[in-house]
């Protein structure tokens, strides 16, 4: 049962913590709850600083997740609506951004201490990218898995800028046997048992030039809660690597076997990131690149469509940045399909619109859609299954009646 009145009191004390609640305008309040489509699915409708409602899942950390309705609004999540995961309940909410300073540290010919202004003066570079959890989806996990019991709206796309991690890196003078980076920020565990978040990436990845410290999100200052006032942003790769609040950069000399890397968000090392469900992997990697997805966004289950009129139907697709190429509709439960249009390109880490006309003869009707990307990588008509429930990218299908 969800106990309110304390959600509120603990939204009340963050207002406090950010000292500056009027700023932050409007206060928090409780607009309603939404049921998920799975058992246990009821969540209150939350109000944090500088988010509108969102799908409240824990307090203690605020974790929220978007209403799915906001992917309809456009190909870019807003700032207000773009969902919130932390693990661990030591949130740092009152961050000064003048007295903030990120070290750059370990297997380096010159350690560097840079401040949020020195970090602006540096060549800044945009980049549009999807963060996604891994355990996005995980609520539809059958049978069900342990964890944030999600829907779809633990992801979001936005326009990020920033400065290449490989800038920072090259100033400091990556030293020769760097293996990893690894990555921590200003949140912590509150009890001393509970391992600090730190995430690592190989050397080359962190030096692509794409990896990025990013201080804004659609030309604004990031959210409080998406980091401020520094994050790192690994475009196509699970939101487990989006360390927010990032304050420490070490290279190291070896593979990272902290318990984020070692033994949290690990998938089966298997072609298809699944086995047999309800059994466990022989074998495990560290979760890394995103797999196709495609939404409808413009129709949800049990919505009312004209028959024998076209309706056009929209949503979003997006990969782990190979870009998407198609994205089809079937609406004879998966024999034919037909290529929808895709809409403006905004870069191949981002969210693609799609839409496409479809008339429906009348009655219960299923849409189903279907994304491919450049490297001719699909989604499964069964969804695949993993025991933390990561990855989820099964073929979505939206039930509607025409009349
Ligand atoms: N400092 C810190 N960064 C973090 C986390 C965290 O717990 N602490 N969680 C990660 C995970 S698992 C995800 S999915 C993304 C979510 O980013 P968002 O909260 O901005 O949506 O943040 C990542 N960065
Ligand atoms: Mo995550």
């Amino acid at each position: 049962m969800i106990d309110r009145r304390r959600l509120i009191v603990r939204s009340g004390a963050m207002l406090a913590a950010l000292g500056t609640a009027s700023a932050f305008g409007s206060r928090f309040a409780f607009a309603d709850t939404v049921t998920l489509p799975f058992d246990n699915g009821e969540r209150p409708l939350v109000k944090y600083p500088q988010k509108r409602a969102m799908i409240g899942l824990t307090s203690r950390p605020p974790q929220l997740e978007t209403p799915f309705s906001v992917f309809n609004e456009g190909v870019i999540t807003p700032n207000d609506a773009f969902f919130v995961r932390y693990h661990l309940a030591d949130v740092p909410l009152d961050i000064d951004p003048d007295k903030f300073t990120i070290e750059i540290k370990g297997k380096v010919d010159k350690p560097l201490k840079l401040s949020m202004a020195e970090i602006r003066k540096l060549p800044a570079v945009e980049i549009v990218a999807v963060n996604q959890c891994s355990g996005n989806s995980r609520g539809f996990s059958d049978p069900r898995v342990a964890g944030g019991q999600l829907a779809n709206g633990a992801m979001g796309n936005a326009r990020w800028r920033g400065v290449p991690l490989k800038t920072v890196l090259d100033k400091a003078g990556v030293q020769a046997g760097a293996k990893q980076v690894t990555f921590n920020g200003m949140d912590g565990p509150v009890s001393d048992k509970t391992p600090d978040f730190v995430k690592a990436l190989d050397i080359d990845h962190a030096r692509d030039g794409e990896v990025m410290l990013a201080y804004a999100m659609n030309g604004h200052d990031l959210p409080v809660l998406n980091g401020f006032p520094l994050r790192l942003v690994v475009p196509g790769h699970y939101g487990t690597y989006w360390v927010k609040h990032l304050n420490d950069i070490t290279v190291i000399d070896n593979v990272f076997d902290g318990f984020w890397m070692k033994s949290a968000y690990r998938i089966p090392d298997t072609d298809c990131a699944c086995v047999e469900p309800g059994t466990a992997p022989k074998a495990t990697v560290p979760i890394n690149r995103f797999n196709v997805r495609s939404f409808v966004t413009s129709l949800t289950n049990g919505a009312k469509v004209k028959a024998g009129k076209p309706t056009l139907v929209k949503g979003i697709a997006f990969d782990g940045g190979k870009g998407i190429k198609e994205v089809s509709v079937s609406t004879d439960g998966g024999k034919t399909w037909t290529a929808a249009k895709l809409g403006k390109d905004l870069g191949k880490y981002s969210f693609r619109e799609w839409q496409l006309p479809v008339t429906f003869a009348a009655g219960a009707q299923q849409i189903k859609v279907r994304a491919t990307n450049n490297a001719g990588q699909t989604q499964p008509a069964t969804a695949t299954w993993n025991p933390p429930g990561y990855m989820r990218n099964v073929i979505e299908t939206t039930s509607v009646t025409a009349a």
